[in-house]
């Protein structure tokens, strides 16, 4: 009996001390884009469209951590620095945020990706030939501009952003030049984590079969 206990604490403390790691995913499509200006695509005459992969780390050393990645259909995007953000082709990103808001929403940038006003810092990386920016989101990333001060278009920590993230409450928003208030949208939502309900479900698998084993030889 001692054994088993001894494999049911190994067990639960692989799980409880290792830092915890879960997948978010976005699928961005005009449709989603709520029309706040005429600058929008209320028509949905736009047939671009996203797809973000993302992770999030969080108990491990020097706070959380989020990478994306964000692949788009039918738009371009620059790796010349400085980007393009007063004029270009009308499928030309402009800028990539991750804005705070519930589906049907808009509100205020969590973190500024790409182009307009700011960018993410030096671990963004632009693939021109995939239409892909990658990066990782994490609290140094907080930067509220020259006056300090927090506005609608700043990044913050992602600590600050972890309920909103929890909560499906965050959001990619692509700009373009054809559409400069948002082409496409889409909510960062959480997907089912099949590794780690396999991780449990392997260790109770594990403590049952020694145990029924251990039972036998005793008779
Ligand atoms: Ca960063
Ligand atoms: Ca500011």
């Amino acid at each position: 009996m001692k054994f088993i206990c001894c494999l049911t604490f190994f067990g639960a403390s692989l799980l409880s001390t290792s830092a915890a790691v879960f997948s978010y995913q976005a699928i961005l499509t005009p449709e989603a884009v709520v029309p706040g200006s005429p600058t929008d695509d209320p028509a949905g005459i736009s047939t671009a469209s996203g797809l973000a992969q993302l992770t999030l780390t969080t108990g491990g050393v020097g706070g959380p951590t989020l990478s994306y990645s964000l692949t788009l259909t039918g738009l371009d995007v620059s790796e010349t620095i400085p980007r393009p953000t007063l004029t270009g082709p009308d499928d030309l990103v402009r800028a990539v945020h991750i804005h705070f808001g519930a589906v049907g929403v808009n509100d205020v940038h969590g973190l500024n990706v790409y182009g307009f006003p700011r960018e993410d810092d030096a671990d963004l990386v632009v693939n021109s030939s995939t239409s892909t920016v990658s990066g990782l989101w994490d609290d140094s990333d907080a930067n509220f501009g020259s006056d300090g001060i927090r506005g609608a278009g700043d990044s913050v920590a992602l600590s600050d952003a972890l309920t909103a993230l929890q909560a499906g409450e965050l959001y990619f928003q692509v700009h373009t030049f054809g559409f400069r208030q948002g082409e496409i949208r889409g909510q960062i939502t959480q997907v089912p984590e099949p590794a780690q309900l396999a991780l449990v479900v392997g260790c109770i698998f594990f403590v049952v079969v020694v145990y029924a084993r251990r039972s036998k030889h005793r008779f």
